[in-house]
């Protein structure tokens, strides 16, 4: 049995290939492998190494494919998907379970057997006339407790070159590997192209198969339903964790100096809900903006970032909300802008600050301002998740600990999601339990463009790792309860909110009002600051709010500003609580704290009604009158 598939490679690839597989002689690597050659039988097959020649081969063989283009900013490439594939597909993007293995109704699955068969239809023979590559990759910083090791076989060389950008390199690694350390692997095709695109979308497919720590992805080259390494390998990563008792999480990782330390925080909002914005904030360090693990160690929680690049969307990036990334995005480096809008070898996407041209080439192919799409819709030059692919090392404000193999220690996590009428724009929690189950296992958040689909439907999106959640709703929460419990001083939770509207739909906030919460927070890690009790959890004082609007950003603000955004919304509170708590009397074996801890809040929540009203403004607040 054993090298029975390393013997066969050696019959199926070249012998400088072959070589570089006999250095890995790894089981489950040889295995991949195998398979995925006699199924979708590629024309050719080159095995990526360490060496930055390979690298380069790979940013070649992705100008001559014509998967990407080059633009007149040396470094700078562009890509583009098909129009009907500019999203995560959720719909198709589905675990396979055995008929005895129940993950609850949140998660999408399919049969085993009946999906790999699918799937495998679709791979077949889906790389003639192609070349296979294989990479390595490590998630998270190598030679770590936290380091991952990970294979991608796939025939984009955009999917190659991105990952080759996001992801530290793993090839060495896995040769010095032990031969039983688990490696997650991804098989993706992008099926058959026409003008450099995908073309069968609606036989795009992306199944994970926990059993095996396979994913497959046919028929697709958006990003998201295409690089193992990001969401893909992050389900597989949730299945781990949980199973061996630490996290992976939808988290953003910042570090705050103060004082000559820094201090890190972790934060988790759904897509296009103001995660990059927030982890590029000034003042801070960036050491990560997507994907986090946590472990506990030595009575802390450290974090590292699973990668060393930024996946980002591009809506909205201009000189002043987002400088740093602007000047990186304008410089020369390596780049790989996508579903933007290119004239004369310039990227435009929209909310950049400078006029966009009324003609170039986008994802619909030639655009001109006043094309419409099948349906009569207007196109708009750049798609709202076009998105830019470069390393955080380009940035003048990358954390310098991003590479640490001990991770860094957080002291707090903060949940946000796009909240248009209950959260107040940011709330510590009274403790571990009550930030987990109020903020965290209660997030709900209005759909964005980061997936196909109707937007601004409000959804249940716990931890904002709902899309990612290879595990039963149950296990995840439970898990988390446990996770910081036990410890001297858990990370404090906080809840945001930046999409709070009045009742004629207007925003509460500005866009740059982040950064006074962002720094409330961290005078709370302090202990710099009091906070007022509501009976949802603690508040900003008006006086420190109006110190950092000053301070910050240089702002007036009023106590009227104050009230408005702080007022407790005691209807839209029981309202969230009463749905959140329907959720999960649907699910079997949450934990009786979580019940008891809704039923708390909503006690103090009516209590407090009966004395204030509906509506209670922070200023009338006080510890009487919550006790009273
Ligand atoms: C997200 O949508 O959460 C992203 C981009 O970070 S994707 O790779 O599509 O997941
Ligand atoms: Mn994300």
């Amino acid at each position: 049995m054993k090298g029975e598939h390393l013997e066969s490679l050696r019959n199926l690839l070249d012998k400088v290939n072959f070589q570089k597989i006999e250095r890995v002689d790894h089981p489950t690597v040889n295995y991949l492998l195998h398979k995925a050659i006699e199924l979708c039988k590629p024309d050719s097959i080159f095995i990526a190494t360490d060496d930055p020649g390979d690298a380069e081969y790979i940013r070649m063989k992705a100008l001559e494919t014509k998967e990407e283009s080059e633009l007149a900013t040396p470094g700078h490439t562009v890509h583009f998907d098909g129009p009907r594939d500019q999203a995560r597909d959720k719909e198709n993007t589905r675990y396979l379970l055995p008929p005895d293995v129940h993950l609850g109704k949140h998660i999408n699955y399919k049969e085993r057997d009946e999906g790999l068969k699918e799937v495998i239809e679709f791979l077949r023979e889906s790389m003639k006339g192609k070349e296979m590559i294989v990479c390595f990759y490590c998630l998270g910083p190598r030679n770590s407790i936290f380091s991952q090791l990970s294979c991608q076989v796939t025939d984009s060389f955009y999917v190659a070159h991105s990952e080759n950008i996001l992801y530290r390199p793993g090839y060495e690694d896995l040769c010095n590997a032990d031969k039983q350390a688990p490696v997650f692997c991804f098989l993706h095709s992008a099926g058959r192209l026409v003008d450099g695109v995908s073309a069968d979308v609606d036989k795009r497919r992306i199944y994970i198969d926990l059993a095996e720590n396979i994913v497959y992805s046919v028929n697709t080259q958006y990003g998201g339903n295409t690089m193992g390494l990001k969401k893909l390998a992050m389900r597989l990563g949730v299945s781990k964790s949980l199973r061996e008792g630490w996290l992976t999480e939808h988290m953003f990782v910042i570090g705050v100096p103060r004082d000559g330390e820094s201090h890190y925080i972790t934060g988790a909002f759904p897509s296009l809900c103001g995660k990059t914005s927030t982890a590029m904030l000034p003042g801070q360090t960036i050491l990560g903006d997507d994907i986090a693990y946590l472990k506990k160690v030595n009575g802390e929680v450290r974090a590292v970032n699973v990668e060393s690049g930024i996946f980002g969307i591009i809506l909205d990036v201009n000189p002043v909300d987002d400088p740093a990334i602007f000047e990186a995005l304008t410089k020369p480096g390596e780049v790989i802008f996508s579903n933007v809008l290119v004239k004369d070898g310039k990227p435009y996407w929209t909310g950049m600050g400078e006029e966009i041209p009324t003609s170039g080439y986008n994802f619909s192919g030639e655009w001109w301002q006043g094309k419409v799409d099948e349906e009569g819709k207007e196109i708009p030059p750049s798609h709202k998740n076009a998105r830019y692919t470069m390393r955080l090392s380009e940035l003048p404000n990358c954390d310098p600990h991003l590479d640490d193999p001990a991770g860094v220690r957080v002291e707090a996590i903060i949940f946000g999601g796009r909240d248009s009428d209950c959260w107040v724009p940011v709330e510590q929690s009274f403790d571990w339990t009550h930030g987990v189950i109020t903020k965290g296992a209660s997030l709900e958040s209005e759909t964005t463009a980061a997936t196909l689909g109707k937007e601004g439907v409000r959804k249940f999106n716990p931890m904002s790792n709902l899309d990612f959640l290879a595990a039963s709703l149950d296990t995840y929460i439970n898990k988390y309860l446990d996770f910081a419990k036990d410890l001297p001083s858990p990370p404090i939770i906080f809840g945001v909110n930046y999409f709070l509207m009045d009742e004629e739909g207007k925003y509460l906030n500005g866009i740059m009002d982040k950064v006074v919460w962002l720094n409330w927070i961290v005078e709370r890690i302090r202990g710099r600051v009091g906070a007022l009790p509501t009976p949802t959890g603690f508040i900003p004082l008006y006086r420190d709010l109006k110190r950092l609007f000053a301070e910050k950003l240089g702002l007036d603000y009023s106590e009227a500003q104050y009230k408005q955004q702080f007022t407790v919304r005691v209807p839209q509170q029981l309202a969230k609580i009463e749905r959140i708590e329907r959720i999960y009397r649907n699910e079997w074996g949450i934990p009786e704290v979580l019940f008891k801890t809704l039923e708390d809040q909503k006690l103090r929540l009516e209590k407090a009604r009966k004395s204030l009203g509906d509506f209670i403004s922070p200023l009338e607040l006080s510890q009487g009158a919550l006790e009273g």
